[in-house]
């Protein structure tokens, strides 16, 4: 009986105290999000949730579309149908003259000119901090105002020892926003110092695609800027720049590479160690995101030192990746086995695992200009809009909710739970790229009222509990990266607005003594000793340019683009060429092979690297490569070979020129030649690793 007094006590105790916090948190469902965002009208009319702005209840529709998508019949919602007549977004703008007109339609300049100083300051407080108290370490933990490295003692700690790398971190990954911010004179001391103390020659295992967008990323876009003839940002040559960073950046890219090797589907293991390649113990699952959003920059390396290695293996990837998708729904799931090619997590969404698989289909196609990739992202985009966008079929008017994107079942587009992650805020983003404003600025305006309600976006929400499953904010960058897209496609003050919201609450929320920390929990806002390097590439930089109208990136003749980190990166003639290809094509055009040799187009991709040798060249190219060549004349093979010295690559070419004095001039010699060229390019590295690949 006694027991039974207790239960029903702590039972009475727990409700008292959800109703406690419901009143006091707006977390309930009587009191908190219900959609706050009334879309009935043009956006500035948007009932963005304020004080005491508290909507009324009703029962959520999203529940009623998860059992409606069971019957594809009842879905109503989930397809843009072409025949109700919609608006033009830009009519979202233009209506009526009230408060919401009065509050939105206008930002003074003198106002912008006060916001962008508090952006600045802001970048400034944190980098100068982290210069002071953390560097060289990767990060700056701004509560105890030092640094912070990898996690040693604990290597499972994959959190942190995913992106540390013991590399300097948040120095590289701040570089270009000290160029956004106009200041040369601390870029060209900090790529000074990048050239002088930062070495990858480190037992840092770390994940794949956080070293290429942070590290990698950084060096590139810093070395495309240092060097563009056009001078963006005014002359800003640096005496004696040798390009040091591109050689770092190369020297890093190299030690990825053995991520690309032995998987059986050219998905890449999640992690390396930089100095001894892909630990014995690693994990044969890797996330969507992770191995498919490394082709912008790897690209952009590949086609900047002629070598097509890159580029290559990260084009496999997103291939590979891509034929994995569900024939019935289009998508693709958020965790799979990269020797199987099984699907590990079926989960389809925008947000954590995926969320830059999809960015990059489409920025790959704005820089390089390859067609594959727009289509992979059109065929992809009109997958998500119908499997899983929910809510009213028109962004701004009609009956039923706003649209929400779910996530799904990659095979049946059944809704798998019932929340959205924060990183998602950065398709609206995508959506303006890709020209559909209207979807963007609806999506946009849900994100941003979370954000209003907490002043942060929680890592997590429900939007069926209306409260959030997750509750840290680590100073993430993605809702201020769309409000900028937003700004720069509509000219909308009301954008400025999204941001002077999102500056204050940063400052208010999350400043502490030597930095910006970690929100732990959105609702009391306690706070983790933790500044992240995005923080300073992106979400400050977008701040920045948010309001700065004459910054050389929108003034320039050029156009840029951000990479996923925010990396600035000029749309440039040169990135569309592939040098490779002028030099050693894969066939000569116009010319039969000889008979001995397949007619099976085939091209030759080269990997060069430190050796462990054992035999000479001469030796496997003699013995393997033309067994290869028999063997795999199909295309599709790999193999490797090991050289003691680079002088016995050289042998390489009397060889080469012994195969064509003897008519093997096909397409395994114009390889070969290519990878003599590679040889020249990089004379210190001393391994080959052949792919050789259908054309
Ligand atoms: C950043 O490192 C990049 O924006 C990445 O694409 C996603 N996660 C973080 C920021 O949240």
């Amino acid at each position: 009986m006694q027991w039974r007094s207790i239960v029903v006590g702590l039972l009475v105790l727990r409700v008292l105290l959800n109703c406690a916090v419901w009143l006091v948190f707006g977390l309930g469902p009587s009191w908190g999000f219900d959609f706050p965002i009334k879309f009935t009208f043009n956006l500035h009319k948007i009932q963005l949730l304020q004080d005491g702005d508290r909507a009324t209840v009703k029962t959520n529709a999203w529940l009623q579309h998860m059992y409606d998508n069971r019957n594809p019949q009842a879905k109503t919602c989930s397809k843009i149908s072409g025949n109700s007549p919609k608006k033009s977004y830009l009519s979202f703008f233009q209506e009526g003259r009230d408060d919401y007109d009065r509050k939105y339609s206008s930002f003074p300049d003198a106002l912008k000119v006060k916001m962008r100083g508090m952006a600045r300051d802001m970048f400034y407080f944190g980098y100068d901090n982290y210069m002071k108290f953390a560097f060289p370490e990767d990060e700056l933990n701004p509560i105890a105002c030092e640094g912070r490295g990898p996690d040693v003692l604990n290597p499972s700690n994959i959190n942190i020892n995913d992106v540390l790398g013991n590399y300097s971190l948040t120095l590289i990954d701040a570089l270009d926003t000290l160029l956004v911010l106009g200041n040369v004179t601390e870029f060209h001391r900090a790529v000074k110092l990048v050239i002088d103390t930062v070495s990858f020659d480190k037992d840092s295992t770390v994940q794949v695609f956080e070293a290429n967008i942070r590290i990698l990323g950084s060096l590139i876009s810093a070395h495309i800027l240092l060097t563009d003839p056009r001078h963006p940002f005014g002359d800003i040559a640096l005496k004696d720049y040798d390009n040091e960073l591109l050689h770092l950046a190369h020297d890093l890219a190299v030690r990825l590479l053995p991520a690309f090797e032995n998987t059986s589907t050219g998905i890449p293991y999640p992690r390396v160690n930089l100095k001894r390649g892909v630990p014995p113990d690693s994990i044969n699952e890797t996330c969507t995101a992770g191995a498919g959003s490394l082709l912008v920059e790897f690209g952009i390396l590949s086609r900047l030192i002629g070598d097509s290695t890159f580029e290559w293996v990260a084009r496999r990837a997103v291939k590979a990746l891509w034929n994995l998708r569900s024939n019935e729904t289009g998508l693709l799931g958020n965790v799979v086995n990269i020797q199987t090619g099984q699907w590990v997590g079926k989960q389809s969404g925008l947000g954590a695992g995926m969320d830059s698989f999809y960015e990059y289909l489409l920025k790959s196609y704005i820089l390089f200009g390859e067609k594959e990739d727009y289509r992979m992202f059109s065929a992809v985009y009109e997958s998500i809009q119908s499997h899983l966008r929910r809510g009213r079929e028109a962004c701004n008017e009609g009956d039923g909710d706003p649209p929400l994107y779910v996530n799904v079942n990659m095979f049946n587009g059944q809704i798998m739970n019932t929340w959205i992650d924060s990183l998602q805020a950065f398709f609206p983003g995508l959506q303006v790229l890709n020209g559909d404003v209207e979807n963007a600025i609806c999506l946009h305006a849900f994100y941003y009222a979370i954000w209003k309600r907490f002043g942060a976006l929680p890592e997590r929400y429900n939007w069926q509990l209306q409260a959030p499953d997750v509750l840290f904010y680590p100073l993430r960058p993605e809702l201020v990266e769309s409000t900028y897209l937003l700004y720069q496609a509509t000219k909308n003050p009301f954008y400025l607005h999204v941001g002077m919201d999102i500056l204050e609450s940063l400052e208010k929320n999350t400043k502490v003594r030597c930095g910006y920390a970690t929100l732990h929990h959105v609702v009391d806002k306690s706070k983790e000793d933790r500044m992240e390097s995005f923080f300073l590439s992106e979400t400050c930089k977008y701040l920045y340019l948010l309001f700065d109208e004459d910054n050389p990136l929108h003034k320039s003749e050029s156009k840029y683009i951000f990479t996923t980190e925010g990396h600035v990166v000029p749309i440039d003639q040169r990135f569309r060429e592939k040098s490779w290809e002028d030099q050693f094509p894969c066939e000569e055009p116009n010319k039969e092979p000889p008979a001995n040799i397949s007619n099976t187009k085939c091209c030759l991709t080269v990997i060069i690297r430190e050796a462990h040798a054992q035999m000479s060249f001469l030796d496997l190219f003699h013995e393997d490569v033309l067994l290869v060549e028999e063997e795999y004349n199909g295309c599709g093979g790999e193999v490797t070979v090991v050289t003691d010295t680079v002088e016995q690559v050289e042998t390489l070419m009397h060889s080469v020129l012994w195969l064509e004095r003897h008519g093997k001039t096909g397409t395994m010699s114009y390889a070969l030649r290519a990878a003599m060229k590679m040889i020249q390019v990089t004379p210190s590295k001393q391994w080959i690793h052949f792919f050789l690949s259908e054309r």
